[in-house]
């Protein structure tokens, strides 16, 4: 843990004990993940411990808190936006971390010398290369792929500190809605999306200026101020179908180098303002250097954490990478809308013990009655049972016997157990088990 934010060599070697490393040039390291090759050089910063998170995606983990909070959002905008009843969204929820800074930054017309580029903000795998500090990342690719709507669902990394409402990797919803001129004004032609002096077929000609706080210079006012009566009200649509008609909000003017105007929504959130998202209409350069030059867009990015802890009041970050069944078991298939309240689990920490068995030949995999089983391992075991789940079945190719193997979850809720404790008690749940069922312990 102390190793987390030493600089370079250091945390390159941290890297080497964990990761496939080339040693054939010492002075050229690299650094290995997820089978590609990355060279390192003075901005490395990624540490071993933040790479383990990649792949971990918490956002699309059933029970995940995160996971329910973004199947609302994502239901939110397929049912508010269908063409010709398929939904005017694509998804994006499973692009790869790993960015360029072209991609972080330049696509985005973050300045060379913007503060957030800082090394010690950002996980550095070299120099030209990082962890996406937000989904952002990825909306040009994507609208030089010729999308015009699409949402941007992962995770992101920024070093920060972690306490009870921040954490190194959290989660980001982003979003682009474009439109071309007869979608934003139907059935008005003589309304414009753009200024006379911008010429959608010589668009780099233009060089357009955010001096005035209303609009870009490219757009005219009536495009732009649909454009923001559109973003709103579908945000507020959205804050309204996860928190209700009643819940207080307000716009906060703001800035981004990739949006103009620009805009944070904070909630009245357990007595106090809580931003959510931040969102604009996006730099007209953006749209032209990645494709249209007829169209205009708004564009969004949200936190799923900060979003799951006010629904479920859930206190502290960190619980959302917990897999404690006691946290998760909270989330297990519940209605995607219904209200739950987190219950805080015991601090002590759980002691996992397998158990399984060969069935006598009276009984099949299918014939066992769990619940017998559960309630004698409750009976035996008491209070300390905080939960027993089956984990496995089988049936022997050659024998033909069957055998179950149940997972047993040790917890007291007011000391840690000891391994050596589980395991006695655990023997005396087989020895029952064995009598009752005339099982044998395999
Ligand atoms: C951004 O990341 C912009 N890319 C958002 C955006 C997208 C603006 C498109 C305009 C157009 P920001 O750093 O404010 O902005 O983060 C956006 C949201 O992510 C925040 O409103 C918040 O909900 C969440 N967020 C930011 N930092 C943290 C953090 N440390 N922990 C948890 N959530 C965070
Ligand atoms: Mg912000």
């Amino acid at each position: 843990m102390t190793k987390l934010f030493l600089k370079t060599n250091r945390t390159l070697s941290a890297i080497l004990s964990n990761y496939k490393y080339s040693t054939a040039a010492k002075s050229v390291a690299a650094v290995q993940i997820k089978g590609k090759e990355f060279i390192s050089d003075d901005y490395t910063n990624v540490t071993p411990k933040i790479l383990s998170y990649l792949g971990k995606n918490l956002h699309l983990q059933k029970n995940n808190p995160l996971s329910i909070v973004r199947q609302r959002i994502v239901n939110y905008f397929y049912s508010s936006f269908t063409h010709r009843g398929h939904p005017s969204f694509s998804i994006y929820d499973n692009l790869s971390p790993i960015v360029t800074t072209k991609q972080n930054f330049d696509d985005l017309l973050i300045p060379s010398d913007h503060p957030s580029r800082v090394k010690s903000d950002c996980y550095y795998i070299n120099r030209d290369t990082l962890l996406r500090a937000h989904m952002t990342a990825h909306q040009s690719e994507l609208l030089r792929s010729g999308l015009d709507n699409f949402l941007m669902i992962g995770d992101v990394y920024r070093r920060d500190e972690i306490d009870s409402t921040h954490f190194p990797v959290f989660h980001q919803v982003d979003a682009v809605r474009s439109q071309r001129k007869e979608e934003l004004f139907p059935g008005k032609p003589d309304l414009e999306i753009f200024e006379p002096s911008f010429d959608v077929n010589n668009p780099h000609m233009f060089i357009n200026s955010i001096d005035d706080p209303m609009k870009q210079s490219c757009h005219t006012l009536e495009a732009t101020k649909l454009m923001e009566t559109q973003l709103k009200s579908h945000l507020i649509g959205l804050t309204k179908v996860l928190f209700g008609d009643s819940i207080k909000y307000r716009w906060v003017d703001a800035y981004f180098p990739f949006t103009h105007p620009s805009w944070e929504l904070e909630i009245y959130y357990e007595n106090k303002w809580m931003e959510v998202l931040g969102c604009g209409i996006v730099r007209n350069e953006i749209l032209v250097n990645a494709g249209p030059s007829n169209t205009i867009a708004y564009a969004f990015g949200l936190g799923l954490e900060r979003l799951a802890m006010a629904l479920y009041k859930i206190p502290d970050i960190r619980l959302m990478w917990s897999t404690d069944t006691g946290f998760l078991t909270q989330f297990e298939n519940i209605d995607l809308n219904a209200s739950v309240t987190y219950k805080p689990v015991s601090s002590y920490p759980q002691c996992t013990n397998d158990m399984s068995f060969w069935l006598p030949p009276n009984l099949t995999v299918d014939t066992f009655m769990s619940n017998d089983f559960y309630d004698l391992v409750r009976d035996v075991g008491g209070d300390i049972i905080e939960q027993v789940k089956l984990k496995d079945k089988f049936v022997h190719p050659k024998s033909k016997k069957h055998s179950l193997c149940y997972s047993i979850i040790y917890r007291h809720l007011e000391r840690t157990l000891t391994q050596a404790e589980v395991n006695q008690i655990h023997k005396e749940i087989e020895k029952a088990v064995v009598d009752a069922f005339g099982v044998a312990i395999r």
